[in-house]
């Protein structure tokens, strides 16, 4: 069974990025080991604080983007990262030529269920030139070097491409060792599998209304096949199945609260999986242009997102094309 960083040699992926990699594989095993502590470990719960996206942080969000941020900190070849828990970017004492940018623990409300979650990351190259600042991370998700993530599920996998091959490897808990389980991923072009939030339908934009409208009809309908549904509101869970099966996973816009109409951040959770969903033959957009050139214009940043089998994301971007935008 082939090991992570001989694989990553054999993409003739750099030394300096293997390094960077590393270090995230060496936090993710911390993660997944005290998440299957559980309750033994006292990690799960909630903290009394928020994080910048107004969120109450659970335990293991803080513990998850503390690993994270203090391993990949000391990295020779890291310049700065940006977490989804951090109010802005934070510099490395070291001027390393790589930036990180991640959501430690994604779909964190799982925790306490002994439900799946996970770490998503993306890796970008500091750009030549560019003072440092946040606007070094304002770079199309097309830019990124590397971009992968965890599920910490009944087995831990980490599934990754540094622009190649979509690779999944599995956590070999006896020896420590993340060992190369697929060696590419292709998602079928067709599906009869969406997931998306039905408690949201009454806040939804005409062409998700009406798009999901068609899938629930059925044979009967003018999609003439059943479809099924998943949730698991941890989007890393949803990709995961995707990329094992493909599917439909959307998180649209929605009227709830004008201030806040996209769930799912860019930087953290939409560009990084939109790089893996393409490299394994799907599509990613936000319901009207494809993820991967959206120039985020704040790292915080929230969008829509609509991926998965190519021809579904194809038919679901049709009914957008149908009717104005929302935002
Ligand atoms: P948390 O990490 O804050 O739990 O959010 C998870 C998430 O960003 C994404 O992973 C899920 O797909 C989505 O939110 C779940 O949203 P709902 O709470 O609306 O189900």
């Amino acid at each position: 069974m082939k090991r992570l960083l001989p694989t990553l040699r054999a993409d003739q992926t750099s030394e300096s990025l293997i390094s960077v990699i590393n270090t995230i594989h060496i936090a993710a095993k911390e993660i997944s080991f005290r998440l299957h502590q559980g309750a033994l470990a006292g990690v799960l719960g909630s903290t009394l604080d928020e994080n910048i996206q107004g969120e109450t942080q659970k335990k293991l969000d803080v513990v998850a983007n503390q690993l994270l941020k203090t391993l990949l900190l000391e990295s020779p070849n890291v310049h700065a990262i940006a977490s989804e828990e951090e109010d802005s970017i934070v510099v490395s004492p070291n001027s390393g030529h790589y930036l990180v940018a991640f959501d430690p623990l994604d779909g964190s409300s799982n925790i306490d269920i002994n439900g799946s979650v996970g770490t998503i990351f993306s890796i970008l190259r500091k750009p030549e030139g560019e003072e440092t600042g946040e606007s070094m991370f304002l770079q199309p998700g097309k830019a990124q070097v590397a971009a992968g993530y965890i599920v910490y599920g009944p087995a831990t996998m980490l599934v990754m491409t540094t622009g190649k091959a979509v690779r999944t490897y599995t956590l070999d808990q006896t020896v420590g060792e993340f060992l190369l389980t697929r060696e590419t991923a292709e998602i079928p072009r067709s599906t009869r599998e969406f997931a998306i939030n039905m408690s949201n339908q009454r806040h939804w934009a005409p062409p998700v209304k009406e798009y999901v409208e068609d899938l629930l009809k059925g044979e009967t309908g003018p999609r003439k096949k059943n479809f099924n549904m998943r949730w698991n509101a941890a989007m890393v869970s949803d990709v995961h199945r995707i990329i094992t099966r493909g599917g439909l996973f959307t998180y649209p816009w929605d009227d709830r609260n004008g201030k806040k109409p996209f769930k799912l951040r860019l930087m953290y959770e939409a560009a990084p999986m939109a790089l893996l969903i393409e490299k394994a033959g799907g599509k990613a957009t936000d319901g009207y242009q494809r993820i991967l050139d959206i120039v985020p214009t704040d790292i915080h940043q929230r969008v829509g997102v609509v991926l998965g089998s190519a021809s579904e994301v194809d038919k679901c971007m049709d009914y957008h094309a149908k009717h104005p935008k929302p935002f």
